[in-house]
């Protein structure tokens, strides 16, 4: 029996649910600018760095750096340069201002982080000279309240940066929040009133510190890189071609973020901490972080390992796309050494292995593979192996260049492979064990450049996951979502969701060896599900599993793929809250 309260209040919160996921699209516009940024095409000299260097590093560092995420003996667990937000421990701007006249980071030592930088492998460096604290960190004349004004070190730390980062032959940039400021009246979050009391204005902060600014950091350091404005909310379009033409002016070379907002910038930053999992064209970054904060957290011990960070990096530019990587040195300046530690490492394989990660073209199957990923340069293909086969034998779908030869880097020599064709597939045999700690590196010699069937494969090593961005969805809803674990550490997902008894949802697959296969789900909901899940012409399994909010593998069962070639396999969500059910991916085990 339906009960009509039940039904009523169920309604409301679709409804709710729906109107949230609206406005949340809104906002992450409001956040990281528009994803339809239209791109100018890169010359020689414009934006090389970001497009044929593929790896660049952030910086976050300001007085919240000093507060490390605590305030009067209380953490707050968040990204670090939000700490005088309301969201994490509400400082007013006054009080918050007189964090400057402790600032003495005699610890910042400019010629390290460049070296840093350089040892990672990464070609240029974007650092914050203003964040939405409105604490300028180099020398501003247009408002006092910044690094040389305000605080005993007296020193603008940004001319000898911008100088170590050239002398060793990489890219400098700055970092501006050019809406937000929290601290000068009339600025985005900022102030009502200005010092006299009367109602301060947009304009007010925009006319005599945000144009000024960024009129400073445009023509005092040099040449630089790029500006990475950031945060654009509901600024008028008007404000930010007046920042672009400033930038355009003083450094005709220099990149403009996407994140300036109204399409004005040269390239499309993604969400925060986001990787993507198939290809994107046009010019494009993906910005993350060491640990889960952007600025020094003093609890933050989340560091990403050398794999993680030549994975992340590796799947980046296997997607056609540049990865930006943050480190937030502490409030006297001094940069972590976990997290140095882990760049060194990265970097030091990227020494070996460079043409994987520069000026390389992104993946003809425009998606990971089971092992790993795979770059191009011309005719050869750099398969990126992140999990050596115990098998001794790498698979590899959909390849129909002909091979010409297989070789295994080390670093400084190759050695020869042996390759067949089967059904399709190319077989690479592989020596026991992997040459590599981290990331082991086969080079393909094609007869052509590549083409290939990008259809998922699965591999007869072990799982295939294929993620539901790649499903058909008929009655049901696919879209990414955004969430935050703790605040401002974003995680991004593709999920199929809005389900009918009717939807349906099929992957397409190609089998290799024909045979049962365990078949996961991944999903998030409230409750009991049952799913179906069929080999489209052949068997179709049903399972119930439990659920929760958070995503998790389900095991459905074991499904016969009757013969190898191409198969679509269709999910069902048969009975459960279809409400609330949230489908992220599906995952193929062959069972012998
Ligand atoms: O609000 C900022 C945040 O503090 C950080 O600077 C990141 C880096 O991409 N950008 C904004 C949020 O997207």
């Amino acid at each position: 029996m339906t009960n009509p309260t039940l039904s009523a209040l169920r309604w409301l919160a679709l409804c709710l649910s729906f109107l949230v996921s609206i406005h949340a699209e809104e906002r992450m516009d409001e956040m990281w600018g528009e994803s339809t940024v239209k791109l100018r095409a890169a010359d020689a000299e414009k934006g090389q760095l970001f497009d044929k260097g593929n790896y660049a590093m952030f910086i976050h560092w300001g007085l919240y750096s000093q507060l490390a995420n605590k305030v009067d003996g209380k953490t707050y667990y968040g990204i670090g340069e939000w700490i005088m937000n309301p969201r994490m421990a509400n400082i007013p701007p006054e009080q918050y201002k007189k964090l400057a006249g402790e600032f003495n980071p005699t610890r910042f030592d400019v010629k390290a982080i460049a070296r840093l930088a350089k040892d990672a492998g990464m070609k240029y460096v974007i650092i914050t000279s203003k964040h939405h604290d409105g604490f300028a960190m180099y020398d501003s004349a247009a408002c006092d309240f910044n690094v040389v004004d305000a605080t005993p070190w007296k020193m603008d730390p940004m001319k000898e940066l911008a100088a170590a980062c050239r002398e060793l032959g990489l890219g400098f940039g700055f970092y501006y929040s050019h809406n937000q400021d929290w601290t000068f009246p009339g600025g985005g979050g900022g102030p009502k009133l200005d010092a006299e009391g009367k109602p301060a204005s947009f304009d007010d902060y925009f006319l005599k510190k945000c144009l000024p600014q960024v009129e400073e950091i445009t023509s005092q350091y040099g040449p630089i890189e790029l500006v990475w404005f950031d945060t654009p909310g509901r600024m008028p379009k008007k404000y930010a071609e007046q920042l672009v033409a400033v930038v355009r002016k003083n450094q005709p070379k220099a990149l403009v973020s996407g994140r300036v907002g109204h399409g004005l910038g040269d390239y499309q930053s993604l969400g925060d901490m986001e990787v993507p999992h198939r290809n994107i064209e046009g010019m494009w970054e993906s910005v993350d972080t060491t640990n889960d904060s952007w600025a020094y957290a003093w609890y933050d011990e989340c560091w990403k390992t050398p794999d993680e960070i030549l994975r992340r990096l590796i799947s980046c530019v296997a997607r056609g796309g540049t990865y930006m990587l943050n480190i937030g040195p502490r409030g006297d300046g001094s940069v972590p050494e976990r997290a140095a530690r882990s760049l060194r490492e990265s970097g030091a394989w990227i020494h070996r292995y460079p043409q994987v990660v520069y000026d390389t073209a992104s993946s003809p199957w425009k998606h990971a593979l089971p092992w790993g990923d795979v770059t191009v340069k011309g005719k050869r293909l750099f398969l990126s192996v992140f999990d050596w086969p115990a098998s001794g034998k790498l698979y590899l779908p959909g390849l129909e260049t002909r091979v010409v030869s297989a070789k295994l880097l080390d670093g400084k020599s190759a050695s020869e492979l042996t390759h067949e064709r089967l059904h399709g597939w190319t077989v690479v045999e592989l020596p026991a064990r992997a040459p590599e700690r981290l990331v082991s590196v086969i080079e393909l010699a094609l007869e052509a450049e590549p083409v290939v069937d990008t259809t998922f494969g699965l591999d007869p090593n072990g799982a295939t996951t294929v993620l539901a961005e790649f499903a058909e969805v008929a009655g049901a809803k696919g879209s990414k979502k955004h969430w935050m674990e703790k605040f401002g550490e974003w995680k991004t997902a593709y999920h199929i969701h809005q389900w009918k008894p009717e939807s349906s949802v099929t992957f397409e697959v190609e089998v290799l060896a024909a045979g049962d296969y365990m078949v996961d789900l991944n999903y998030a909901g409230e409750g009991r599900y049952v799913w179906s899940v069929g080999v489209v012409g052949g068997e179709r399994i049903q399972n119930q599993q439990n659920s929760s909010a958070i995503y998790q593998d389900h095991p459905i069962g074991w499904l016969r793929f009757p013969q190898p070639g191409k198969h679509k396999v269709e999910v069902k969500c048969v009975d459960g809250n279809l409400d609330s059910a949230s489908l992220r991916a599906i995952r193929f085990t062959p069972v012998f």
